[in-house]
């Protein structure tokens, strides 16, 4: 694939790399148009996170109903020494795809004694260049001799510009849920194929539980889940020039039994219509037709060693909470000498 690399800054100890092409934008606007003139209607989950959508993402991360935030921090604290054993005499890149907030990647680099942690660089990888410069910040800050080399990019797409030397790659949150099938297969291809064999992958899971926990969370007593997915439609407003009236939808999140999946759709309460001005796309639903946002995966050990396994990779270590609720699993290119 082309990817343009773009130094767009660099201060001392902050690197930022973007990738992010012009043929992104028609890429996303693709995505958007196919998405939007399927049978079941259907877009994609990224837009969720425009400025309002990544604050609301992280008041839903302390809703008493969404335990997956705090599962995974307890989890992350609790074995954070042995996770970050892995730079242990060994100089590396800490990976995150989709960074986001701070909270996790704290937590791993308070696992490092100083020596330590003057061995390692940290290279976080977002689409969105104000999160992503704005984290760094705080963490340059935190961490005064911490290295970062931030990259603007669609990690779905950009795999092969993280750097080649020896890394450890974090991908957490159970992102990798929002993945349909074949995108996610396709995406552990692609982590395994830029890993080296002495590379770690640690990736965070959420496990199959009860249907009523499960759509508890997604579906918050505050409603503020609610206005999270109906902001979707708010950011397609502002960023296409789109007319959505936001409210004839209704949030909803079912638990799909065959599909071992959350599912978040917008329902139309009744007939409404749309123009997107910049993607010259108009679409109407019909009173109860649905929009999908979101699919959110749950997984079994089972299922997920079977995805594994199809894309070249080998799990090495669990870790999980009590109840195992959710997972942090330690992954390596399969067939490699260990
Ligand atoms: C952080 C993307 C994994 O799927 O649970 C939270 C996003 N959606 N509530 C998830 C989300 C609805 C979240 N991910």
């Amino acid at each position: 694939m082309n990817t343009r690399k773009q130094l767009s800054q660099q201060n001392g100890r902050l690197q930022i790399l973007n990738c992010l092409l012009e043929d992104d934008s028609q890429e996303s606007s693709r995505e958007i148009v196919e998405g939007m003139t399927q049978r079941q209607k259907r877009l994609p989950s990224k837009y969720f996170y425009d400025a309002n959508g990544s604050w609301l993402f992280e008041r839903i991360c302390d809703l008493p109903e969404y335990y997956l935030t705090r599962t995974e921090l307890a989890i992350l604290k609790e074995n954070a020494p042995d996770i970050m054993a892995f730079f242990a005499g060994d100089f590396g890149d800490l990976v995150e795809l989709g960074s986001g907030s701070n909270r996790k990647i704290k937590i791993l680099l308070d696992a490092l004694d100083g020596a330590d942690l003057r061995k390692i660089r940290y290279v976080p990888v977002d689409i969105s260049e104000s999160a992503l410069y704005e984290a760094s910040q705080e963490l340059l800050y935190t961490y005064s001799d911490l290295d970062i080399l931030g990259i603007i990019a669609d990690f779905t797409r950009h795999l092969e510009v993280l750097p080649p030397g020896r890394k450890l790659i974090t991908f957490l949150g159970s992102t990798i849920g929002n993945l349909p099938s074949p995108e996610r297969i396709a995406f552990l291809r692609g982590v395994a194929r830029v890993m080296n064999p002495k590379d770690g992958f640690l990736l965070g899971l959420d496990m199959l539980k009860s249907p009523d926990l499960l759509e508890a969370a997604y579906n918050d007593s505050q409603g503020v889940t609610a206005e999270f997915n109906k902001n979707i439609l708010g950011n397609l407003n502002r960023s296409f020039s789109a007319d959505f009236t936001i409210a004839d939808f209704e949030h909803q999140a079912v638990f799909v039994k065959e599909k071992e999946r959350v599912e978040m759709h917008l329902r139309a309460t009744r007939e409404t219509s749309a123009r997107i001005a910049d993607l010259d796309l108009s679409v109407s639903c019909r009173g109860g037709e649905t929009i999908r946002t979101e699919i959110c995966k749950k997984f079994s050990r089972a299922a997920a060693q079977r995805d594994f396994k199809t894309a070249g990779l080998l799990d090495t270590g669990w870790f999980t909470d009590p109840l195992g609720w959710f997972s942090l699993v330690m992954l390596r290119k399969a067939g490699g000498p260990w």
